[in-house]
């Protein structure tokens, strides 16, 4: 091989080495800020506006993984570079190298819950990595200028002393890695302290509880095959958020304190809020960059104490409008403070589907606010509520170009037939979900063709802040269709045609979905 690919694998291993040794000290030392994670993050809330917008629409709720492996690319990248640099003068590689480290520490700043021990991971990582390139690249150069003596052959000391050091410590980079997957997995700490809560029951039910165990009211779910699960598997809920890592919170030490324009700072424990009286509400959640027909909205049955009362026991000053939500990775959302103190239910939830909230959807602690897209209302990981005013404080999102209010649009999704579906003659099953949060779905029409609207059957809601179940029974001869849908809320709004992209404050128009009656 010639010696400039040595030179840049010699730049390859130091930083996976450097890399490693610094995911492994911050996974013993703060596990929630890693060096890479940080950049990651850093870099996630520094993308323009619509980069998002566009990654979601890509690659979906895949748009993380997306994300890493462009990282890794361009860390290998810039990493086999250092190493050609290094080898072409001495300590060029190395400024590179320990440029990269000087970033991750910019980046492990920029991160709300690292502290001063969070910059020991970026501090190795660069130290291993300059010291590895240095040795690596002096025996290369030793060897290439044993070369240009004459006494050089393959079997030449200089030679193998390279040769052993790259082996060397590609073997400790492979085993190294290895111990750091494995170190991501025992976060499962997290895990463990998850499955060992017991929630306790609502004091009030989701719903009148069903002899089959069922806690959705009869007549809720239409049985027809392919469309939505009335209510979400935890498993199957979108999941949306800025974290590349997800949050690791200990119950035990996780509080909420409710502080600004309160007359008397409060905060609760964990323990605390599971001793209050909480009630059980099933809520459809909505994503703002959900796309006509998209996928990122679900329902879940959510246990939790109503935000109210935990405002109320602070006192809120009269001239509070908003509620600045924030999570322990920094994410804020502002909410309506109305929307937080009228009669609906946002709660302070604990449980998902009768379950602690799984890990990526809030664990311990989270935010669900009927009626409102999730960037201005869901905070997951949420520590703090800041009273405050809309004039006064702005929201993650709201800087970054999206709305500052949030209102989910009334909407509806065709489930059945599936896009390019062969459908058999005869009776032809249209069905899906149609949501206007807070308001209540009153009417569900479909229409065949850009013909006539036709009014579909309309299952019984759970309540005005779930998304409901419609079905249509059309007769279509054989040949190819589009299929329409469009909600009429219970203030007599009628879905909008129109065709509008998702920022800044949520898409508009019909789910059209084209099949063949064969
Ligand atoms: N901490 C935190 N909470 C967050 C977000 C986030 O990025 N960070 N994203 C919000 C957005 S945009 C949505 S749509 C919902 C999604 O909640 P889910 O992932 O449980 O479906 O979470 C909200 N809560
Ligand atoms: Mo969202």
């Amino acid at each position: 091989m010639r010696r400039r690919t040595w030179a840049a694998v010699s730049g390859a291993l130091a930083v996976g080495l450097g890399v490693i040794g610094g995911e492994l000290s911050a996974a013993a030392l703060s596990p929630s800020v890693t060096p890479v994670s940080a950049v990651g993050s850093a870099v996630i809330d520094g993308l323009p506006p619509g980069v998002k917008d566009w990654a979601i629409a890509w690659f979906g709720t895949a748009d993380k993984a997306v994300f890493l492996v462009t990282i890794a690319v361009l860390i290998a990248l810039l990493a086999l570079a250092a190493g050609v640099l290094e080898y072409r003068r001495r300590f060029a590689g190395r400024a590179v190298v320990a440029g990269f480290g000087a970033v991750g520490a910019l980046a492990v700043a920029s991160r709300p819950q690292s502290s001063l021990i969070s910059f020991v991971a970026p501090v190795v990582a660069a130290l291993v990595a300059v010291l590895v390139l240095d040795a690596l690249v002096r025996a290369l150069r030793a060897w290439q200028q044993g070369a240009d003596g004459a006494a050089t052959t393959d079997r030449s000391p200089a030679r193998r002393r390279f040769l052993q050091g790259a082996g060397g410590t590609a073997v400790v980079v492979a085993a190294t890695g290895a111990a750091a997957t494995g170190v991501r997995s025992s976060q499962s700490t997290v895990t463990r302290q998850r499955s060992s809560i017991t929630l306790p029951a609502p004091t009030e039910p989701a719903a009148p509880p069903r002899p089959e165990g069922s806690f959705v009211p009869e007549g809720a779910e239409l049985e027809i095959p392919g469309i939505s699960e009335l209510v979400t598997d935890a498993d199957d809920f979108y999941r949306i958020d800025t974290a590349l890592v997800v949050p690791v919170v200990d119950p035990a030490g996780w509080t909420l304190r409710v502080t600004g324009l309160v007359d008397r700072e409060v905060e609760i424990t964990f323990d605390e809020l599971l001793a209050l009286p909480l009630i059980e509400r099933h809520v459809t959640l909505a994503c703002v960059s959900n796309t006509v027909g998209g996928g990122l909205t679900g329902t879940a049955r959510w246990l939790g104490w109503p935000v109210r009362e935990l405002l109320a026991r602070a006192g809120v000053r009269p001239e509070a409008d908003m509620v600045l939500s924030r999570s322990v990775d920094g994410f804020t959302a502002g909410t309506p403070l109305e929307a937080l103190t009228d009669s609906r239910d946002a709660l302070i939830a604990v449980g998902m589907n009768g379950e602690p909230l799984p890990v990526e959807h809030g664990f311990p602690v989270r935010l669900v606010v009927p009626g409102l897209y999730g960037f201005v209302s869901a905070t997951k990981w949420v520590s703090e509520l800041q009273v405050t005013r809309f004039a006064d404080e702005k929201a993650y999102w709201s800087t970054r170009g999206w709305s500052e209010r949030g209102p989910v649009k009334t909407s509806s999704r065709v489930d059945v037939p599936r896009p390019n579906a062969d459908v058999p003659a005869g009776d032809v099953v249209v069905a899906g979900v149609a949501w206007a949060q807070h308001r209540g779905v009153e009417a569900v029409e479909v229409r065949v063709d850009g013909g006539p609207w036709q009014r579909a059957v309309l299952a019984t809601a759970i309540s005005v802040d779930t998304w409901c179940h419609y079905s249509a029974t059309l007769a279509l001869a054989a040949g190819s269709h589009t299929v329409q849908s469009r909600a009429v809320d219970r203030e007599g709004d009628v879905q909008s045609d129109a065709d509008v992209a998702p920022a800044p404050d949520g898409a508009e128009g019909l789910h059209t979905v084209t099949f063949t009656v064969t």
